[in-house]
């Protein structure tokens, strides 16, 4: 299969420039100022953006404001809101082909990759829509005399700081939480994918959102994203990213005394016993590290094997492993290009240097035949056994790498999943219902799956990591005790 040019330039009507929303309108930037969108299966110039500066922040956070405490969002009853939310969801649907298009399209995922990330963006809008007037406080008994209310308020202005890697989704999981919660919302995308979100924005003022609620600016971490994580109007702050940039966002937080919640990311573990079913996990086990490239924060990139099936597990998944194709959104093979030319320079260094390091090579996946030279392809590679000091087996490389390791029993599968300085995900495979039962408790983590990964989206699970990988939960119910704030109503009627 090849990929045309014509296939991979954005359909008509998709190619124009997208620009911020802010208080109820698309702007371009203040000072004018534009970034290239760049897409990554060709490499191709498809669109421009605004380059925000601080002034567009302090516009768009004024606008927050002012919708938050003047504007109608702050006199409707929990059901309308989450009429709204609904509204949207639907809108968001009735747009799938297009939204799914300028996702892949700006991201270089596979059109079904892009497709499913849509569907599941809407999803969140119908969670968080339904949930909204189903936030109930409660009552605490007190003092004779006395009735105790605990109800739960709006943080005011939350600031929502998105990735690339599943943009919509991410916009989906934490900007319709904060709104059921009652919110107005600023979110700065990534630079390198923000396409559907601003469309998804455009949406939100045409199905009747009030303007100010959710306010969208485009622009560079380091200008955009510094000035809101900085700004003094707002009130919380949701952030997916790096670590590095995440102690920066923590920082900033604590400067201003507001909370966040970070997402940073996972070295998730796959714990396979010699019991397991190995026809489940194969499959599953490769899909892991090869959904979206890899670049993913719930990867599971480190593969950790009990010695006596090492050798047939690892050959098994070798096998497998050799059948991935990787090529241009539109060829909707197993996985696609690198989401930037520095994110593909990224993963080549961690193969090269594992190369360097002697790790044996077990299988790699192939490019598809004729891709564009300029997108930003690697080939998926499985590393093992990799020592388990090595950089592989401890860092994040966020692409489609996967490395083997072998373990002894039951205490060193604890010990080597909970080993690295992340804690977002991991699986454990195995017949025996008390061990996977024993080993899912004991891991250091957010989210932990027995005989199975990933769930589907999981729109409905609270996700979240610990150590490196951050802190509080974004996705089902407990997101919107991050999205609001209890407070104790005290009556004195004795
Ligand atoms: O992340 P950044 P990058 C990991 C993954 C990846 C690495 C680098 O390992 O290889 O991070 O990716 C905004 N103040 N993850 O460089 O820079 C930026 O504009 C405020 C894991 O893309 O953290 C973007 O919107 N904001 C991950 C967002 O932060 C700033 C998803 C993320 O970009 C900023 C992505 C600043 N000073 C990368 N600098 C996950 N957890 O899924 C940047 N940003």
């Amino acid at each position: 299969m090849t990929a045309s040019p014509e296939a991979i330039t954005p359909p008509r009507g998709l190619a124009r420039a997208y620009l911020n929303v802010v208080d109820g309108k698309s702007v371009a930037a203040a000072s004018g100022a534009t970034l290239d969108v760049v897409g990554p299966s060709d490499g191709a110039v498809i669109s421009s953006m605004p380059r925000s500066s601080a002034e567009d922040v302090d516009r768009a956070v004024a606008a927050a404001r002012r919708a938050f405490e003047e504007g109608p969002w702050g006199r409707m009853t929990a059901t309308e809101r989450g009429r709204l939310l609904c509204k949207l969801a639907d809108a968001i649907l009735a747009n799938h082909e297009e939204l799914s298009l300028l996702e892949s399209i700006d991201t270089g995922k596979p059109a079904r990759q892009g497709k499913a990330d849509i569907t599941a963006a809407a999803r969140y809008f119908e969670f968080y829509g339904t949930a909204a007037d189903k936030v109930h406080g409660e009552t605490i008994p007190f003092l004779n005399g006395y009735t105790v209310a605990v109800v739960r308020d709006p943080h005011g202005v939350t600031a929502h700081i998105v990735p690339w890697n599943y943009p919509a989704q991410i916009f989906g999981r934490s900007v319709a939480a904060s709104l059921a919660c009652g919110n107005t919302c600023v979110v700065k995308p990534a630079e390198d994918a923000c396409l559907s979100l601003i469309r998804i924005c455009e949406l939100a003022l045409e199905v009747g959102f009030p303007p100010g609620v959710i306010n969208l600016l485009t622009g560079l971490g380091e200008e955009a994203g510094a000035a809101l994580s900085a700004h003094r109007g707002i009130d919380f702050i949701s952030f997916t990213g790096s670590p590095e940039v995440g102690t920066l966002i923590q920082s900033a937080a604590a400067r201003n005394h507001i909370g966040c919640t970070l997402e940073l990311g996972g070295k998730s573990p796959q714990v396979v016993f010699k019991d397991a079913d190995f026809d489940a996990a194969v499959p599953t086990l490769v899909n892991a590290i090869i959904q979206n490239g890899g670049q993913t924060c719930s990867a599971g990139s480190r593969m950790l094997v009990e010695r006596a099936a090492y050798d047939e597990l690892v050959g098994r998944v070798a096998e497998r492993f050799k059948t991935v194709r990787v090529g241009a959104w539109d060829m909707d093979l197993d996985c696609g290009p690198m989401i930037t030319r520095g994110q593909k320079k990224r993963v080549e260094d961690f193969v090269a240097r594992a190369r360097a390091d002697g790790i044996p090579v077990l299988a790699e996946g192939a490019l598809a035949p004729n891709l564009p030279p300029n997108g930003f392809y690697v080939a998926p590679t499985l590393f093992g056994p990799v020592p388990r000091t090595n950089s592989l087996a401890c860092d994040e490389v966020f692409g489609p790498v996967l490395s083997a390791i072998p373990f002894d029993d039951e205490e060193d599968a604890i010990r080597l999943a909970n080993g690295t300085d992340y804690g977002l995900v991991a699986g454990v495979w195995s017949r025996d219902a008390k061990r996977s039962m024993r080993v899912a408790r004991a891991m250091r983590c957010g989210q932990v799956f027995v005989n199975g990964y990933g769930a589907g989206g999981g729109i409905e699970l609270p996700f979240g990591g610990v150590k490196k990988s951050g802190h509080g939960r974004e996705k089902g119910f407990e997101a919107l005790y991050e999205f609001s704030a209890s407070k104790t109503v005290v009556i004195n009627h004795g």
